[in-house]
């Protein structure tokens, strides 16, 4: 039996190498790199990478926070997938190698590189969307023949002096470098993006017309931005303008914005209007009372503008003052969220609560049964407990406590009584005439101090 069970610890601790060996295997680092948890260096001229390296499990690839290459002959491009699961990469240094295109969205995933290293490499170009996300200060350019064109404008636009720190340079078509921030060209400018009209108030169901103009040198591409609209819209570009038509707008779109974006080479800008959308109030919740600090009859109201809020109890204006009051403590996009506060209410605040809200739009109505006491002369008293029991959560504990005290009292009053039994038993048995003798039997360890003469 014990052996059996040792052969199959043994198999075990077999399978948890070979699984452990496998899990190293499958983590291994690229053959010509050195890699540990957080860091993955490819240095070796020799056994040069040609593609980007990557570990085999998408986990060991998230702890990594720094990737250095440098001397690598055949390593061309950085595409849009080979960063993809290093969430975590902070440092990145590419440098002495033949990187000549980094993809728009090669570091798309990569919201945490602070710091980034392509100095002396093939860069001719290279494009603002691959880098704008990124909460980078300055990337390390210099050694790479960018080339004075407007593809690369926004480099100086974005080092500003700190290109002449590092002393970058570009090339000119005749193969003539100069420094950065001397490059200036014609016709080479950033989009500019006019919306109108800047607000936009309609009624719920209603429809408006947006029209953007864009400008700027290439010519810009222009997006509208309406991804999160529930409302029905058509597009109409032609040129440098375009025509945005919503329809049927809807209330859930209040508060929300369009964009116009405009893009080019050199970089993009946007411009925005948010949604006024008028609407009906509109109740979309009225519970039953609870209790926290205060007694709350909770609410949500939708509506724009603000609905006005009134309550009546019983059907008859409900006064607010310091004891019931209305009370918001949360705005979300479209609702109010709160409360009709009560203080301490007594059954005489049992009854039938309605709101009323209202707007110029319109009005909606909803009514609840609150009953928080019973009233003093049903079954007698008047201090009967509240009906909700969320009132006292620590109720149970109380009981929980006081059954413990009873038990412990009860065991004590068992025991006393137990011990008196068996005193007056003693006492008793030793000098019967009643014929209990045989109780002595319980107690017939021998008694040498006090030897009763039946015992004999
Ligand atoms: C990985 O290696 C780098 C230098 O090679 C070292 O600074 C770092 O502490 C190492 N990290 C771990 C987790 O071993
Ligand atoms: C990143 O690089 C900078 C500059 O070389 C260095 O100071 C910093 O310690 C590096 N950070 C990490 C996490 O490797
Ligand atoms: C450097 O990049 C240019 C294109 O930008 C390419 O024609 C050239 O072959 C690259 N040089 C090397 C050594 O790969
Ligand atoms: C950007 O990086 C700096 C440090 O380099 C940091 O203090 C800041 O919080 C970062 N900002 C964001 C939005 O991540
Ligand atoms: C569109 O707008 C949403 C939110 O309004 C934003 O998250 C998203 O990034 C925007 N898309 C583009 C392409 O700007
Ligand atoms: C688009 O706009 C142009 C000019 O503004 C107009 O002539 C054309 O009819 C519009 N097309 C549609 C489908 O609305
Ligand atoms: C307008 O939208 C509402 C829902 O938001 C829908 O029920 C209604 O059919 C739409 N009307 C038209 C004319 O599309
Ligand atoms: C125990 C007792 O008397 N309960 C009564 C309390 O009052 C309600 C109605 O008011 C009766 O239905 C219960 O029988």
């Amino acid at each position: 039996m014990i052996s059996l069970r040792r052969g199959h610890g043994m198999a075990r601790w077999g399978l948890c190498w070979v699984l452990l060996g496998l899990w190293r295997f499958s983590a291994a680092c690229p053959a010509s790199c050195t890699c540990n948890n957080s860091r993955i260096s490819c240095t070796d001229e020799d056994r040069g990478i040609v593609y980007f390296p990557l570990l085999q499990s998408d986990i060991k690839m998230e702890d990594v926070t720094e990737i250095y290459i440098e001397n690598q002959n055949r390593f061309f491009a950085i595409n849009d997938k080979d960063l993809k699961f290093y969430r975590n990469l902070r440092n990145l240094t590419v440098t002495n190698t033949k990187l000549t295109t980094i993809s728009h969205r090669a570091f798309q995933n990569n919201g945490k590189l602070q710091y980034l290293n392509l100095k002396y490499n093939n860069l001719s170009f290279l494009s603002w969307k691959s880098l704008r996300h990124l909460n980078i200060s300055f990337p390390l350019l210099s050694g790479n023949p960018l080339q004075c064109r407007c593809e690369n404008v926004w480099i100086r636009q974005w080092l500003g002096e700190e290109s002449d720190r590092q002393e970058l340079d570009c090339v000119e078509d005749g193969g003539r470098r100069r420094p950065f921030s001397k490059l200036s060209l014609p016709d080479c400018a950033s989009p500019t993006v006019k919306l109108s009209p800047s607000r936009i108030s309609v009624v719920e169901g209603g429809s408006a017309v947006l029209v953007c103009h864009v400008a700027g040198a290439p010519r810009p591409q222009l997006l509208w931005n309406v991804s999160i609209l529930v409302s029905s819209y058509e597009v109409n570009t032609s040129n440098l303008m375009s025509e945005l038509c919503l329809s049927n707008l809807s209330s859930s779109d209040n508060g929300r914005s369009v964009s116009c974006i405009a893009e080019n080479v050199v970089g993009e800008n946007t411009a925005s209007v948010v949604l006024d959308i008028l609407f009906p109030p509109e109740i979309t919740k009225l519970t039953d009372a609870v209790s926290d600090h205060h007694w709350c009859i909770p609410f949500s109201v939708a509506g724009n503008p603000q609905p006005e809020l009134q309550w009546l109890f019983n059907g008859i204006t409900l006064p607010e003052g310091d004891y019931i009051g209305t009370k918001i403590h949360d705005t979300s996009e479209n609702e109010y969220h709160g409360c009709l506060q009560l203080d301490n209410p007594t059954h005489v605040n049992n009854g039938q609560y309605t709101l009323l809200a209202k707007n110029k739009y319109g009005q909606d109505e909803k009514s609840v049964t609150s009953h928080f006491m019973k009233e003093p002369w049903e079954n007698g008293t008047a201090t009967d407990p509240l009906y909700y029991d969320t009132t006292t959560e620590d109720t149970p504990l109380e009981q929980e406590d006081s059954a413990a005290v009873y038990v412990v009292v009860g065991i004590a009053a068992v025991a006393f009584t137990g011990f008196v039994l068996m005193l007056i038993i003693l006492k008793f048995g030793r000098n019967s005439k009643f014929g209990i003798k045989g109780f002595v039997l319980f107690h017939n360890s021998p008694q040498p101090s006090n030897p009763g003469p039946e015992t004999r």
